[in-house]
């Protein structure tokens, strides 16, 4: 998978990649991430990106020429069928399934704005889709963009997130996560619950499928509404909920 990023901070996006995951994804050549820097495609003195708004008002707009000089050399370097995304709280809400999705292609060219925004004729010349990452605003696409390359990345082979089953992952089959323990067995007087410790692998595949359904009736019932269950999982619930009122 290839990740072209432009943004006028390549700094920021190469030294949040040096860690963990995300690292490991780069350094087996499952990943690949470029930084494209709309500067060093400026022809001024100056090497200017950015101009006042038509219109008048505060702050900066990134100028046309820079930033599709800088998209073009970045879409080369993904090479044919890479959507062109731009990262901006007007986009459609980023979720498990676009990142999903994202391993379908090529690779993505993610851009990462600054200032007030970019020229909306380059959005509509040469951007496929705007993303979000929630209803906040932020000073710059980058961080945004950086949460899109860890959500693929954690997707690639050889990591977590590609190990573990579509069908057990939080997310992957709509569900929230279950809850984790380690050891000790008892701590300040708590213990870990009995079925994780009676080696039956049967009962414990569905106390974990049971506190994830549990856990997404009562936080994110949006999440279910939308999942549905299957008979075998309603019963489930019902349990959970009986057990819970006691
Ligand atoms: C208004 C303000 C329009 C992504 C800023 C455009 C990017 C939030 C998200 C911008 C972002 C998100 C410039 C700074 C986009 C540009 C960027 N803020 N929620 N800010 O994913």
């Amino acid at each position: 998978m290839r990740i072209a990023v432009v943004s006028l901070f390549p700094v920021m996006i190469r030294e949040a990649l040096v860690h963990g995951v995300v690292r490991r994804a780069l350094d087996s050549g499952a990943l690949e991430v470029h930084c494209v820097d709309p500067r060093d495609f400026a022809t001024d003195l100056h090497r200017t990106v950015d101009d006042r708004p038509y219109g008048g008002g505060p702050g900066m707009v990134l100028k046309v020429e820079p930033l599709r000089s800088a998209l073009r050399a970045a879409a080369a370097r993904v090479g044919q069928g890479g959507r062109r995304i731009y990262l901006g709280a007007e986009g459609r809400r980023f979720e498990q399934g676009m990142a999903r999705s994202a391993l379908e292609g090529p690779g993505l060219v993610l851009l990462a704005g600054r200032y007030e925004g970019v020229d909306e004729r380059l959005i509509d010349s040469e951007i496929d889709e705007a993303w979000s990452i929630g209803d906040y605003i932020l000073s710059g696409g980058e961080l945004p963009a950086l949460v899109v390359i860890d959500a693929i990345a954690r997707l690639l082979p050889g990591t977590l997130g590609c190990a573990q089953s579509a069908d057990e992952e939080s997310f992957g089959d709509g569900l929230l996560d279950w809850p984790h323990y380690t050891r000790p067995p008892v701590i300040d007087g708590l213990a870990v619950p009995a079925v994780l410790v009676s080696g039956d692998h049967a009962a414990i595949g569905r106390w974990r499928l049971q506190q994830s359904l549990g856990r997404t009736w009562l936080r994110r019932p949006d999440m279910l509404e939308r999942r549905g269950m299957s008979g075998a999982e309603r019963v489930l619930l019902e349990e959970f909920k009986a057990e819970r009122g006691r």
